[in-house]
């Protein structure tokens, strides 16, 4: 009996050792001394304006996007004016905001600006356009479209469509915002590239600010000035591609036929007029990087190193693809 008593004895003793061994029950969460609470991450954007259905995509994009990922958004919109953004800027310094983000309206003018966020130790992305600085450490990184690549792209369509006419094409351009790099490089990467082959002739190119109303009255007064002699336009966007049109029909012509055109963003609007056969080409520009531009927010934030360009995919919408397209496009 005694024995009995002594083996049960021991049975306890080890299941009792074994139990404290496994943490005495109850698991708990043990937070070790490094691991911080996790901070709520405050970002200041300075959206640039609300020109166009791209814009509007845009804002809409990032906002969703930093609700999703329970980042506190301070959204400002500069209006197509850059001294608001700056003032946007500087309040977000004085809130001490964790990371500014900022879609430039044009290239020159934020050394100043953005100097004081360094010196507030606030980083910086640019996203959408970028910027002209001799000081790399302005910045984290940019996050945004190639828009020499899209320029490129317009103008191959072009050469491709043309390659078995031995005719000249007469091309007038309409430019997006003087001095930002989407007009700028658009028209970097559609000159350079349609200008090797004798057959094409930029009559004239002139800013439309992104406007589809500005387009319309360009556009207009392009055909006063050379009527029939056009034959292609390059529009930097599909909102004054779409002005364009009006115009082109008021005047009795047929956009796409009569006088080709090419355009840039691939909004919906834009694949529908392509299905009309009344635009002939439209190069994607996504605005809707709201979901990466918040994954480069927490990672900057949580000490991680970024690349420093992260390029936006762009397809190209031609009538063979854009009726399979629309269905998708949500701007
Ligand atoms: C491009 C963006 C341009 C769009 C326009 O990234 O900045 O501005 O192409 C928009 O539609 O107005």
């Amino acid at each position: 009996m005694k024995n009995a008593l002594k083996i049960c004895y021991c049975g306890l003793l080890v299941a009792l050792f074994l139990f404290c061994l496994t943490g005495c029950g109850k698991k708990e969460q043990v937070k070790s001394e490094s691991s911080e609470p996790t901070k709520n991450i405050i970002v200041g954007f300075a959206q640039l304006g609300s020109e166009s259905a791209w814009r509007n995509a845009n804002t809409k994009s990032v906002k969703e996007a930093a609700k999703e990922a329970g980042i506190t958004l301070i959204f400002r919109n500069a209006e197509n004016n850059m001294e608001e953004q700056l003032k946007s800027i500087r309040e977000f310094i004085m809130q001490q905001v964790d990371v500014i983000v900022l879609p430039p309206l044009v290239t020159e003018g934020w050394d100043e600006v953005l100097n004081e966020a360094k010196q507030a130790n606030i980083p910086v992305i640019i996203c959408d356009r970028e910027i002209e600085t001799d000081d790399p450490s302005l910045y984290v990184t940019f996050l945004g479209s190639d828009f020499v690549s899209e320029g490129v792209k317009a103008a191959e369509w072009l050469i491709n469509a043309t390659k078995d006419s031995n005719k000249t094409y007469n091309i007038v351009e309409i430019e997006g915002n003087v001095g930002s790099t989407p007009a700028i490089d658009r028209k970097k990467g559609f000159d350079s590239t349609v200008l090797k082959h004798p057959r094409f002739k930029i009559l004239e190119s002139t800013t439309g600010d992104f406007i589809r109303a500005k387009g319309r009255d360009i556009m207009n007064d392009m055909l006063k000035k050379y009527g029939n002699e056009i034959d292609v336009l390059f529009s930097h966007n599909d909102e004054m591609a779409l002005g364009a049109i009006e115009a082109i029909e008021a005047y009795g012509l047929k956009p796409g036929k009569d006088i080709l055109i090419l355009s840039i963003d691939g909004q919906k609007e834009a694949l529908e007029q392509i299905i009309a056969g009344k635009i002939n080409v439209s190069v994607e520009c996504n605005p809707l990087f709201g979901h990466d531009l918040m994954n480069a927010v927490k990672d900057l934030t949580s000490g991680k190193t970024l690349p420093r360009r992260i390029i936006t995919k762009d397809n190209v919408f031609t009538i063979e693809n854009a009726e399979k397209e629309l269905p998708n496009r949500e701007y």
